[in-house]
């Protein structure tokens, strides 16, 4: 194996929103189904949102129009989407991710990127890692993930959609090229039905083939776009995973000088890790809806819990109960702490959020407050205040 390389992974959950519903309704199970708007007889305006494997043997889609797919597959189960059920859902999973490492990029709502080269040492090579990730969302959520695991993400990504459902495949480093030229130029990103086009015209539809030509040549016939694509189809992409993308969050974890099994320490050290996040946001002048929290056990068990709520946050007051309730059910019975953490993502900006204008007077109070401690703090530096109100039990608001 070249000692430079990354391990990216990419995770990518089967039939999302209808293998949601399969877990929750047994009696779908194995059914063609097909979540999306009302279908009402075929005279239906809407679209399909996904189905399940069996009704896409059907022909059935996603975007695909839901009149056709009742043509198609009449005899389907046909259902709405729950989208808040699939976010609590989403969230979980990506609380899975998240223990593995805090280098995780969510893409979309069933989706991700993980650089795992940090953590091979910690939980393996990246097919057993993989393997793990697979294996935890399975035993927690109910539900299939397929994976790729490559040396940068373009790779990945393909090798996660190549065995789907249930796939993982395994693209060793030195083998991308290998791996690329037999399949189809559609598979490069970046190449929608019109770049497709163009290529089949000039005889490529295999991506070994596009690989084959004078990367000056592909520049001329296709501009800046035909250096891009000519790397990918070399299976060179260099772009890092970046939490800080997609969902962008703002986090701040420590690791314990030794072991921390008393649960006041483990209440102080979450505050004041609350109180850097909660900073952190209002600097950049954005909101987390997502806060998470995240526990390591001596023995480097590592355990994540994640709530996305509607209105989002950026206040010790609100960010702290909620992030100490959600580190509750982690702690165990004799288990010692090594690391704490505390993210805020799924970041809504100032702006945006000006623009609903959704709060209530008691949540403006926090922030007046806020912003005088943040004046305090910045002319003091940090720990010249400490919250008294939060280090003992909270009286009841009045
Ligand atoms: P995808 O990952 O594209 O699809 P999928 O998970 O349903 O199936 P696959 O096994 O091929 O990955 O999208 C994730 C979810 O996003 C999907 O379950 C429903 C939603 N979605 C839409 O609502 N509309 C769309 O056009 C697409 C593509 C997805
Ligand atoms: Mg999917």
């Amino acid at each position: 194996m070249v000692p430079t390389s990354r391990t990216i992974l990419h995770v990518d959950m089967d039939a999302f929103f209808a293998a949601v519903e399969q877990r929750d309704h047994p009696e779908f199970r194995g059914k063609p189904l097909i979540v999306g708007s009302d279908p009402k007889g075929g005279k239906g305006r809407g679209i399909v949102a996904t189905c399940s494997y069996e009704a896409r043997r059907f022909g059935v889609h996603s975007a695909q129009p839901i009149s056709q797919a009742w043509r198609l597959c009449p005899s389907g189960i046909y259902v709405h989407p729950e989208m808040d059920k699939y976010a609590r859902t989403s969230d979980r999973i990506m609380s899975i991710l998240f223990a593995f490492t805090d280098l995780v990029e969510p893409v979309s709502i069933d989706e991700a990127f993980l650089d795992v080269t940090g953590c091979r040492r910690l939980f393996g090579s990246g097919e057993n890692i993989a393997r793990k990730i697979k294996e935890c969302i399975r035993e927690h959520e109910g539900l299939n993930a397929s994976v790729g695991v490559a040396s940068n993400k373009f790779v990945a990504k393909v090798a996660s959609d190549l065995q789907k459902p249930d796939g993982l495949v395994i693209v060793q480093p030195g083998t991308e090229k290998q791996f690329l030229d037999p399949l189809p130029i559609g598979r490069l990103w970046g190449v929608g039905k019109k770049t497709e086009g163009t290529l089949l015209k000039i005889g490529l539809s295999r991506i070994g083939q596009l690989a084959a030509m004078e990367r000056a040549e592909l520049v001329r016939r296709l501009g800046a776009a035909g250096a891009q694509l000519w790397e990918l189809a070399h299976g060179i992409d260099d772009r890092p995973v970046s939490p800080e993308e997609g969902f962008k969050s703002v986090g701040h974890e420590i690791t314990f000088e030794h072991d921390v099994e008393d649960v006041q320490v483990l209440h102080d050290t979450l505050l004041r890790l609350t109180e850097k996040v909660a900073q952190r946001l209002r600097r950049n002048r954005v909101r987390a809806h997502t806060v998470t929290v995240k526990y390591r056990e001596a023995d480097f068990s590592t355990y994540t819990r994640r709530e996305t709520l509607r209105e989002p946050l950026d206040t010790t007051e609100a960010i702290f109960p909620l992030a100490w309730k959600l580190l509750g059910p982690m702690l165990r019975r004799g288990k010692r702490a090594r690391l704490l953490g505390v993210y805020g993502s799924n970041l809504a900006s100032e702006e945006k959020r000006r623009q609903l204008e959704l709060f209530d007077g008691g949540e403006r109070r926090d922030r007046r407050l806020a912003g005088a401690l943040d004046d305090i703090t910045r002319r003091y530096g940090d720990g010249a205040i400490t919250r008294a109100a939060l280090l003992h039990p909270r009286r009841k608001p009045e």
